[in-house]
């Protein structure tokens, strides 16, 4: 088997409107650059393909590698229960990039009880944030439960919001029962390289020892 018929990493990113999804990939590509990573970036949107034209925008990415999907009414169809757009949106990045070692797939911004189906993602990743409330670990909603890593974000806004970053983290030590989660600032990046290393040790290692 060689490296292109095993394809690339798919990664999700879902979670709620506002919580940093597009921003987290704006600081997630220029070090995923700096580490000669060879990937490419999908994004979802209701109607518009707003935060792809974001990303394409920004310079930090050839906007060839950047490609929209427009979900219609239901975020959640698009990455659960019918992946189809995405998946064929992913297959014509790898066609095109040969030697693609992974794609980043935004949701559209849906509720807290979205998932990825499994068919589509190896890895998710559900980003909340310390403004959407601190209890939202301990209501224990699918998306925190059941992503591979939970990322509480806007922790710089915790003082402001009137939020215990230490009881938030026990909430969600607790909900997540062993499995990852991390703290970051996607306004200046803080916590962003941990996050890369998560992703490298569970998809792109596990990759390579396939190849
Ligand atoms: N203060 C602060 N603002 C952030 C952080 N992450 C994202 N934002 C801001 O939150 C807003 C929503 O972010 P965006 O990435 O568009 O959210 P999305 O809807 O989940 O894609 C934007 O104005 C971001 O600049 C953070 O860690 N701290
Ligand atoms: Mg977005």
């Amino acid at each position: 088997m060689n490296q292109y018929e095993i394809g690339a990493a798919r990664v999700g990113i879902g979670g709620p409107v506002g919580s940093g999804k597009t921003r987290l990939l704006e600081q997630l590509i220029p070090r995923l650059m700096q580490r000669e990573i060879n990937f490419a970036v999908i994004t979802n949107d209701l109607a518009t393909k707003e935060d792809a034209e974001r990303v394409q925008k920004s310079g930090l990415i050839d906007p060839k590698r950047v490609r929209a999907v427009e979900t219609g009414a239901c975020p959640h169809t698009a990455i659960r229960e019918d992946p189809t757009l995405n998946i064929q949106t992913a297959d014509e990045l790898e066609r095109e990039f040969p030697g693609l070692e992974l794609i980043l797939i935004e949701s559209g911004g849906d509720n807290l009880a979205s998932t990825f189906s499994l068919d589509l993602v190896d890895y998710w990743l559900f980003v909340i944030d310390v403004a959407g409330g601190d209890d939202i670990p301990r209501k224990r909603g699918p998306g925190v439960l059941n992503c591979d890593l939970l990322i509480i974000n806007k922790y710089d806004l915790a003082p402001y919001v009137g939020v215990d970053l230490e009881q938030m983290k026990n909430d969600a030590l607790k909900a997540r029962q062993g499995k990852p989660f991390l703290l970051t600032n996607c306004a200046n990046g803080d916590g962003v390289d941990a996050v890369i290393d998560l992703i490298t040790e569970s998809v792109l290692f596990k990759r390579e020892e396939v190849i």
